[in-house]
């Protein structure tokens, strides 16, 4: 009997998209999933007529997998990943190559990297971004872990994934867990992305009294700028939806509370763990979590009291300078995710490779947008750069629209708009930018309640010193 090319285990969302992009491209693949009416019915409906086969005991699952047995988990990450594992272990060999295509966390796929080469077969955590859309016709691939898996597996990965001038949006990321860590950045620069333009969308519908189809409209011609995005393109279609039953835009009877799934945080914990400012990732963050006390903010509205958003100088002008300020805000959310990668690759031994990284994401993932361009350019010009922020582009962009950014950041704090996600990076830019910073009184400080001691001006750097202070 014919065997299998691919095995896939947990048909949600993700898992079952990816069966058939993989089956469109001339693979064949065996499924399981942990609840047999979910395999029997895929096989039955989206499966139906396909090079696809469901099992229903990993035994036979295994055996009917072609050698070496490539294995794609696509279950829910935490302890789900460690159970899937587990079940596995009994009936793989030394030459097989297990996957976890979820939303691991990089340290937990380190942990099964380590455990996979001391039992003897290949493992894989591979970053997959794109969503259910993705995962159907082409996602961004960020793959990490065995390098004979990469090797392997190399071939069908650069197949489904999505492409970018012809080029595979898939690329080998480095070992143990670079893929998942890679792909948790992204996460957090999406996170990032997405309140700048919900800020974005926020001051100008406070400041302006702008519908949402107006709003729409201004979305979509920023589409057509240096903003030309994915998340802006969303946006512009979602202001335009109209609820089916009430015929009202759908944006306004959505409630302002938003959830997460953790990789913003992760993100934003891992660079404290680093010592890099992400500030933009963890205030984007932040405010997901302020938006989610709803009940309070309704009570506080009641008791505290700030200005009334009131705007009447030219309309047009304040579009093209929150247009302006989000350019800037943005790629300053990009500099921060990549000094973040820059910091981990030396933290953790994995030579990134910045440039690689920002082609990857140019299509099939969220964060896909023009800017991604100027950012090889910048790593081409020099793979070695500090921050992007330095790199000629981003130093005209940055010279260029910084009035304007101040401008909105400004008018938005005179007006009591909350714009945590452009203000943070404001100052971030302010705080890169400056010769001098107050640290030296924290320092001092130190110095005064706990004799930490301090580096001098006019002495060795790294050398540190005392002074009484009374
Ligand atoms: P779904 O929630 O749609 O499906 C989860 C799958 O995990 C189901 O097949 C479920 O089996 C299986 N599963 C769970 Br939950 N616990 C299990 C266990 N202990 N043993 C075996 N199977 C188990 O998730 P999804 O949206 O397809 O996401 C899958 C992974 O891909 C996640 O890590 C997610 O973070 C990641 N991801 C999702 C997206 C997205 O846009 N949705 C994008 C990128 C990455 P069951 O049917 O028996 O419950």
């Amino acid at each position: 009997m014919e065997k299998y090319d691919i095995g896939l285990i947990g048909l949600g969302v993700m898992g079952q998209n990816l069966v058939l992009n993989m089956e469109r491209n001339g693979y064949t693949i065996a499924v399981y999933n942990r609840t047999k009416s979910k395999t029997k019915m895929f096989i039955k409906d989206r499966g139906k007529e396909k090079y696809i086969k469901g099992f229903f005991s990993i035994k036979e699952f295994t055996e009917n997998l072609k050698s070496p047995r490539k294995i794609f988990l696509m279950v829910k990450a935490g302890s789900g990943v460690d159970q899937v594992i587990s079940n596995l272990e009994p009936f793989i060999s030394s030459d097989d190559i297990i996957i976890d295509g979820g939303n691991s966390y990089f340290m937990d796929t380190n942990r099964r990297s380590i455990a996979s080469r001391k039992k003897n077969y290949h493992f894989m955590g591979i970053g997959i971004s794109g969503g259910e859309e993705g995962a159907l016709k082409g996602p961004s691939m960020m793959p990490g872990g065995s390098k004979y898996g990469w090797e392997t597996m190399q071939d069908i990965l650069y197949t489904i994934s999505a492409k970018a001038k012809q080029e595979p949006c898939c690329s080998y990321m480095g070992p143990d867990g670079a893929g998942h860590y890679v792909k948790m950045v992204h996460n957090g620069i999406e996170y990032a992305d997405m309140q700048l333009i919900a800020e974005s969308y926020f001051f100008l519908k406070k400041m302006l009294c702008l519908k949402s189809v107006e709003l729409s409209e201004i979305f979509s011609n920023w589409q057509e700028s240096e903003l030309n995005s994915y998340l802006i393109q969303i946006t512009g279609e979602i202001l335009t939806s109209v609820d089916s039953k009430t015929g009202q835009p759908i944006i306004d009877l959505i409630y302002d509370r938003a959830s997460q799934k953790g990789t913003g945080k992760w993100t934003s914990k891992n660079a404290l763990e680093l010592g890099v400012p992400t500030s933009i990732i963890s205030e984007s963050v932040q405010a997901r979590f302020l938006s989610a006390m709803k009940n309070e903010r309704v009570n506080a509205s009641k008791i505290l009291h700030g200005p009334l958003p009131h705007y009447s100088d030219n309309k047009n002008r304040l579009i093209e300078t929150t247009r302006n300020a989000l350019y800037a805000a943005k790629l300053c959310s990009y500099a921060q995710g990549f000094s973040l990668l820059k910091t981990a690759s030396l933290q953790y031994d994995w030579d990134l490779n910045p440039e690689l990284i920002a082609s990857i994401w140019r299509n099939g993932c969220i964060i896909r947008a023009k800017a991604l361009d100027r950012i090889i350019d910048a790593f081409q010009k020099n793979n070695k750069l500090d921050n992007l922020l330095v790199d000629p582009y981003f130093t005209f962009i940055l010279d260029n629209n910084q009035d304007d950014w101040r401008y909105l950041v400004a008018l938005a704090i005179e007006n009591g708009i909350p714009i945590p996600a452009f203000s943070a990076a404001l100052a971030y830019f302010d705080g890169y930018r400056s010769l001098e910073l107050p640290a030296n009184l924290i320092q001092a400080q130190r110095e005064y309640f706990g004799a930490h001691g301090f580096e001098r001006v006019d002495k060795e750097k790294n050398e540190l010193h005392h002074h009484k202070f009374k």
